[in-house]
């Protein structure tokens, strides 16, 4: 499927590129796919900008300039932060797929981004790595490439280390009833945006979408069978774009 993608720049398959490549830093994929949420909006935000990058796969967060993945190497030199990243290709790259965005979408495009990454991000976690449906799935899933004498003790290890994050945050301090009446909140207000639109500021693609892509297909594509799973799956709409942003962004490759 044709996107409304941004007219960049991206050579044909096999052609060679012009200039440095970028290199994307991510997690090694889980069940084919990528789990995280900040690097799968990253990479989706590089596809529909059509950059041209190469994918590394790394856990080593000591590497990383904020200790956090991802973070991209352009040209030898390190940027981190999904957002940061994405402001400095729009600058040394001058493309930039909200270019058209008036004062009014930019504000509520900022405030959704905001909803997706300092809010849902930490119920994601929560229903995740505490949730016991979900800890079923990610207590395996995870794990796989971790080797076989390490993984014993770097479950229970890494779990406490969200399990502290998240209540240090907040998030783990309420009921998974309430933690689920938060996620409703989330997800009602991006659907109720979202409308009958095809993406979320129109018919064009802009970096929200990659943002929102990044979040709900971690929560729907994923085999992680919680009841923030069933919750995304009752918004008809949120599902739809997922499946759109997914065949149009990622063809076969997902
Ligand atoms: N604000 C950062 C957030 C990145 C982030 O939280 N990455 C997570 C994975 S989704 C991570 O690296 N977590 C490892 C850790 O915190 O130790 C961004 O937009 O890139």
């Amino acid at each position: 499927m044709d996107l409304p993608v941004t007219d960049a720049p991206s050579p044909p398959r096999g052609a060679p590129l012009e200039g440095p490549v970028i290199r994307l830093v991510q997690f090694p994929p889980v069940w084919g796919r990528n789990v995280s949420p900040f690097t799968l909006k990253l990479e989706t935000w590089l596809r529909l900008a059509g950059i041209p990058f190469e994918a590394a796969h790394s856990m080593k967060l000591h590497k990383a300039p904020k200790g956090k993945l991802p973070y991209i190497v352009d040209n030898g030199v390190k940027v981190a932060d999904s957002s940061l990243v994405i402001e400095h290709l729009k600058r040394t790259r001058g493309i930039d797929p909200d270019a058209a965005l008036g004062p009014h979408e930019r504000a509520a495009a900022l405030a959704l981004q905001r909803l997706f990454e300092d809010h849902l991000y930490f119920i994601l976690a929560w229903s995740r790595w505490i949730d016991p449906a979900g800890w079923e799935a990610v207590s395996e899933g995870f794990f796989d490439g971790v080797p076989a004498m390490l993984r014993g003790p770097l479950r229970p290890l890494m779990r406490r280390q969200v399990r502290r994050m998240l209540w240090l945050q907040g998030i783990a301090r309420y009921s998974p009833e309430e933690i689920l009446e938060l996620a409703r909140e989330d997800l009602e207000a991006a659907a109720c945006h979202l409308g009958d639109k095809p993406f979320f500021m129109g018919e064009q693609l802009t970096t929200i979408d990659a943002v929102v892509y990044g979040f709900l297909a971690n929560i729907i594509f994923v085999p992680v069978e919680t009841d923030l799973k069933r919750l995304a799956l009752g918004y008809p709409n949120l599902v739809a774009f997922c499946e759109t942003m997914e065949q149009g962004l990622y063809g076969d490759s997902c």
